[in-house]
């Protein structure tokens, strides 16, 4: 089914965009696949997704952090040409490229479907879940539909990963308030890259604070993301917000270890 297998390509990130991802903790590559390319895995990747949805409750019903999406976790475990996508090495030497690390593990992927009508995703910073070391992680955030600007694409704050953990806790209200106002007091430089087209990936870094605005269209927004982690990050001892991670996505690992267990795949080179 895979004709086009998101195979490796040289010269994939410029020096000017890992220079752009250091000093933004955040970049947007347009073309790092082909919409072929993504048109062969999105049928298994959004039917493996729609089978793994556990929330039950109609979107009026949930709270800020449950209408924002849909999400599931750890396709490459549920279907063989979702595994084929996650291991992708282009994505991997991409993300292994920005981190300026010669090897790169998984550290687990989502899909996140903002459903029509669906909300706001409320500022956070994912690193607030993950109890690793600071600079080790990013994000590959991939549409598998073009998105409008109506619907718009992750917003970041520039330069915030660079501030470790802000401590504004979980996705909530709360966080998103706090962070707001913590925007607006320091003018802070929001950044967004609008309207996306499918093939094209933002990548942040764990500690970037960002967001994602509401989907006002009758038509959902479907997302992969895959989580990477530099080869040799160190486990740190967990926050009580990190218990989960360090439990379900660390293959139980210890703090002081780094990751790797089989669960943590090396995916570049
Ligand atoms: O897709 C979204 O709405 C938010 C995604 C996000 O926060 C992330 O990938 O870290």
């Amino acid at each position: 089914m895979e004709k086009v297998d998101l195979s490796d390509v040289s010269e994939l990130i410029t020096e000017s965009e890992i220079i752009d991802f250091e000093r933004d903790g955040h970049v947007c590559i347009r073309g790092l696949s082909t919409p072929e390319e993504i048109g062969n895995f999105k049928p298994s990747l959004e039917e493996t997704a729609a089978n793994g949805v556990y929330e039950k409750k109609p979107l009026q019903d949930r709270d800020t952090y449950g209408k924002a999406f849909l999400q599931v976790h750890n396709l490459w475990q549920r279907n063989e040409t979702c595994k084929k996508f996650v291991f992708a090495k282009r994505f991997a030497h991409a993300a292994a490229r920005l981190l300026r690390a010669s090897s790169v593990r998984l550290y687990h992927d989502q899909a996140l479907l903002k459903e029509p009508g669906g909300g706001h995703t409320p500022w956070h910073q994912d690193q607030t879940y993950w109890p690793l070391e600071k600079g080790s992680t990013l994000t590959m955030w991939l549409p598998l539909s073009n998105i409008s600007k109506e619907i718009g694409s992750m917003h970041f704050v520039s330069g915030s990963h660079g501030l470790g953990d802000i401590n504004a806790g979980v996705i909530s209200d709360e966080s998103h308030h706090e962070i707001q106002k913590w925007i607006d007091d320091q003018e802070q430089s929001v950044t967004t890259y609008g309207a996306m087209r499918v093939g094209d990936a933002t990548f942040h870094s764990g500690f970037t604070i960002h967001s994602a605005p509401a989907n006002p269209s009758n038509m959902p927004r479907p997302v992969m993301t895959v989580i990477y982690v530099a080869e040799g990050t160190r486990i740190l001892e967990p926050t009580p917000e990190q218990k989960f991670d360090l439990k379900f996505w660390l293959d139980g690992r210890l703090p002081g270890e780094t990751v790797g267990g089989p669960l943590n795949p090396i995916l570049y080179p």
